[in-house]
């Protein structure tokens, strides 16, 4: 029975996923996670980020993400044993927009790795300059603007490439670095995603970067799939011979290297193409059907769902991504998530149980009140100068606030995301607020439709795995619909956890343009 190895460098660690995958008979085989700042603290980074003097800059060193795939792969390989000869097929997801620049020396030394060493020593004077931006930084706004004028403005652009020209997306950051430090830029050979440097690092000579990834950098031509010649002309000089090529996700693009396959008795496994961690988590969390939506609660909230079209939000804030299972796919990022329901729970003394008895208390609708939840700045909609706005809600009423956080969250997240998926058919929910039936039952309620409970802990991880057993079949046959590929391993549980109470469905109809035309008029002050 084949295996097949899935990766996932994440911003804060390196992960690993074998999936065990023979028609029906399915199951996880194995699962471990580097934590970067526990396990790599010579590279001291904290959070797996560089802490620099400007609070905008934010990078990270590929040397250390080398690292965790040369002591991951070791891991792998201990634990599996013999069972190590059965991989099939790897690939892997990377946090996406990061970017890493590669010299002249870069294409010699990774073909010539010798595999009684380790990979860290040997790649040290391959980089034409040290750190990966990543995509926290939000330092590039001039290049934003810059980039933005000269493809002819921000709908132009995201109508060109999915999105507008966003501070941590990839194009801005190549053109800030070609600007500012032109001995470096002119030093690259090549400019790697972080999901393509590593897949470089795995065959020993370039990688292609996938449409998936390829999305986030505002230099791919979304609809085609190749990059798009004005966005390159924007962005820097001789881009385009410093990129690698394009290709879909499930492309199988080589075969591991003799370093690893030596070092490790691996077999030479196929190659399939990384992606980036949100393209990833979309198989991962099984949301593969248009319609399926997948609602990830964490620290900020993230909703992404698969589209058949290339089409771009037209305010603005969201993306549009190629979708590893061929389409495309929205995502929505709200940055006031597990943040603004803290800040409300312990603004009034509660607990997550007295936070769930205030929600249960209290009745679809608020009688009326309203909460913009923007405790911090927010990406959608954009908002710079934060501060909860309330509508006919007394502070001090801590029932009424816990429901107005929820409802106010549900709300802005059906409205910024009905551009994308106007009928959302079922949500797949994750992360640590799923946990919390009361807040899903009003997701239910407010978006119409049920919502099911998804507990897979690493949603990209498991993602790069099926996508590793998906392009196996695939390049060996017809491609197996991605529904029986998700099957027994990312679909969430069987039952809902929340269904869509009728009588609430209304209240919330007639709430929504309540709320868009309270959220306007704040807006707009
Ligand atoms: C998405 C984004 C993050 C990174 C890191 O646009 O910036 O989600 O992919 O996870």
């Amino acid at each position: 029975m084949p295996l097949y190895l899935g990766f996932d460098c994440g911003t804060q660690s390196f992960n690993a996923v074998v999936v065990e995958v023979d028609g029906e008979r399915r199951g996880v085989a194995l699962e471990r996670s580097l934590v970067f700042g526990e396990c790599f603290p010579a590279y001291g980074t904290t959070n797996g980020a560089l802490p620099g003097e400007d609070p905008l800059v934010v990078e990270a060193p590929p040397l250390m993400w080398a690292d965790a795939l040369d002591r991951m792969m070791g891991l792998v390989a201990a634990e599996l044993g013999d069972d190590v000869r059965r991989i099939a097929a790897i690939t892997g997801s990377g946090q996406q927009h990061g970017s890493v620049y590669l010299n002249g020396a870069a294409a010699p030394v990774l073909a010539a790795l010798d595999p009684h060493k380790f990979l860290v020593p040997q790649i040290r004077g391959v980089f034409s300059r040290q750190g990966a931006p990543i995509w926290m930084d939000s330092s590039t706004s001039a290049e934003c603007e810059e980039i933005t004028a000269a493809v002819g403005g921000s709908e132009a652009l995201a109508r060109l490439t999915g999105s507008r020209a966003f501070e941590r997306f990839t194009g801005p950051q190549i053109r800030k670095i070609s600007k500012n430090e032109p001995t470096a830029w002119a030093r690259t050979r090549r400019v790697h995603l972080v999901s393509s440097y590593l897949a470089t690092l795995l065959a020993g000579r370039d990688a292609p970067i996938d449409h998936g990834d390829g999305s986030g950098m505002n230099l791919m031509d979304l609809a085609m799939g190749r990059w798009a010649p004005s966005a390159l002309a924007a962005t820097a000089n001789g881009l385009a011979a410093r990129l690698p090529n394009t290709v879909p996700s499930a492309t199988v693009f080589g075969r591991l290297s003799s370093y690893w396959t030596l070092r490790h008795g691996l077999p030479h496994a196929k190659l399939v193409a990384w992606t980036g961690d949100n393209p990833s988590s979309l198989v991962g969390v099984g949301s593969v059907t248009p319609g399926v939506t997948a609602v990830s609660l964490g620290t900020s909230d993230t909703l992404f769902a698969p589209l058949s079209e290339p089409t771009h939000d037209p305010s603005g804030a969201a993306h549009v991504f190629a979708s590893p299972t061929g389409g495309f796919m929205s995502l929505v990022c709200f940055r006031n998530g597990s943040l603004a329901r803290e800040h409300v729970r312990d603004a009034h003394g509660l607990d997550w149980t007295g936070f769930s008895e205030a929600l249960r208390r209290t009745p679809p609708g608020n009688g009326g009140a309203l909460m913009l939840p923007w405790v911090e700045p927010e990406i959608t909609p954009p908002v710079l100068t934060p501060g909860i706005r309330r509508s006919a809600l007394r502070e001090e009423d801590a029932a009424a606030n816990v429901r107005a956080v929820v409802e106010g969250q549900m709300l802005s997240m059906s409205l910024h995301s009905s551009w994308a998926t106007p009928r959302v058919t079922r949500i797949h929910a994750t992360g640590g607020a799923a946990r919390n039936t009361d807040i899903l039952q009003v997701m239910a309620d407010v978006f119409d439709a049920p919502v099911y409970r998804s507990e897979v802990p690493n949603s990209a991880c498991l993602g790069a795995a099926l996508r590793a057993a998906h392009a196996d079949a695939a390049s060996e046959g017809p491609a197996p619909p991605w529904e029986d590929v998700v099957r027994g391993l990312a679909d969430p549980d069987s039952e809902p956890v929340a269904r869509p109470r009728p009588a609430a469905v209304d209240v919330y109809r007639e709430m929504r343009p309540k709320y868009a035309a309270f959220e306007e008029r704040a807006l707009s002050r």
